[in-house]
C-alpha cells in the first residue's frame, strides 16, 4: 500500500530517526540506559507512529531493512555515550529471523561494540509460538553478552511461565498498569506483584510511562528497580541524550 511503499524508500531518503528515552535506575535517580524508538517523519502526510508502521513493515522483510538500520543507528550512537546500554525493540518476525543471533552479533561486532551495551527488547507474543525455539535463540544471546528485556510485561500470554524458562535480565512493566495504579487496585496488585517476582528472580524490573512523582514515590516505595516516562524526560533525539546522560532526579 501507499506506507509500504514510502517506507520502502525511508531509509534512503533520511526520513527516519531514532530518538532515546532515558532509563532511571532508582539508586541515585540517574541515566542507566536509552530505549531507542524509531521515528519516521513524511514528506506526504508529516510524522507516522511506529505503532502504525511497524506491524505494516512486519507483515513483509521490510521489518528487517528497518531492524538493521534501527541497530546500526544504536551502534553509531553508543560509540559516543558513556551510558551502559541502549535497548532496541525487536519485533517477533525479526526475533524468528534465521539466524538472528549471527546476523546481530555480526552487526554490533561492525561497530565495534560491545554486546552487553544492547539490550533486546521483544515482547512475549515473540517468544510465545515457538517457545523451544525462542527459549534457545534467547539463550545464545545471553551467552554472547546481550541484555534481553521482556517488553510490555503483563499484558500477553503466559507471563509466569515464560521467564522461568527463558534467559532474561529485565521485565518491564507495561504502562497501562503505571497509569491505573492510581486509580484502580488490580493495576496497583499487578505492579507490585511483578516488582517482587523480579526480585524474586534477581531480574531487573522498569517501570514504564511514569509521567507523575506520586507514581514514582509509589513505585520507590513498592521497590522496583528502574524508571521510564515523560516525568523524568520524552524520547529525545540523539545528541540532546548525550547532554541529558549526566543528569539526576
Ligand atoms: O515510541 P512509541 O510509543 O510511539 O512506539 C510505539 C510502538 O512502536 C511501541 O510498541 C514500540 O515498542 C514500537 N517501536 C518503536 N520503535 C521501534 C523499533 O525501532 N522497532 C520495533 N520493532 N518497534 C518499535
Ligand atoms: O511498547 P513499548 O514499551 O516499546 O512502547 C514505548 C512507547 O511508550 C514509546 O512510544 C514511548 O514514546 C511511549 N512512552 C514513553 N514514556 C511514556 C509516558 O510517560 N507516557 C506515555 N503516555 N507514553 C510514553
Ligand atoms: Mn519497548
Ligand atoms: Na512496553
Amino acid at each position: 500500500r501507499q506506507i509500504e511503499g514510502g517506507l520502502s524508500e525511508a531509509i534512503a531518503k533520511g526520513e527516519l530517526k531514532m530518538v532515546y528515552q532515558p532509563i532511571i535506575s532508582r539508586d541515585g535517580l540517574e541515566i542507566i540506559g536509552f530505549e531507542a524508538l524509531m521515528r519516521w517523519n513524511t514528506e506526504e502526510f508529516g510524522p507516522i507512529s511506529p505503532a502504525m508502521f511497524i506491524p505494516i513493515a512486519e507483515e513483509s522483510n521490510l521489518i528487517h531493512e528497518l531492524g538493521d538500520w534501527a541497530i546500526d543507528e544504536a551502534a553509531k550512537t553508543l560509540q559516543q555515550w558513556p551510558g551502559q546500554y541502549v535497548s532496541v525493540n525487536f519485533s517477533p518476525r525479526q526475533f524468528r529471523r534465521q539466524n538472528f543471533v549471527g546476523h546481530i552479533i555480526e552487526r554490533v561486532q561492525h561497530h565495534g561494540i560491545a554486546p552487553d551495551r544492547i539490550q533486546i527488547e521483544i515482547t512475549e507474543t515473540a517468544i510465545f509460538d515457538d517457545a523451544e525455539r525462542a527459549a534457545e535463540t534467547l539463550y545464545r544471546l545471553r551467552q554472547m553478552g546481550f541484555r534481553i528485556a521482556l517488553d510490555d510485561f503483563g499484558t500477553g500470554y503466559s507471563s509466569l511461565y515464560n521467564i522461568r524458562r527463558f534467559a532474561l535480565d529485565c521485565l518491564k512493566i507495561d504502562r497501562s498498569f503505571i497509569d491505573g495504579m492510581g486509580r484502580e487496585r488490580a493495576s496497583a496488585a499487578i505492579v507490585h506483584s511483578i516488582i517482587h517476582l523480579g526480585r524474586a528472580l534477581g531480574l531487573e524490573v522498569v517501570a514504564e510511562g511514569v509521567e507523575t512523582q506520586e507514581q514514582l514515590d509509589t513505585l520507590l516505595v513498592a521497590g522496583c528497580s528502574h524508571l521510564q516516562g515523560y516525568f523524568f524526560s520524552r524520547p529525545v533525539d540523539a545528541d540532546i541524550a548525550c547532554e541529558l546522560a549526566e543528569r539526576r532526579w
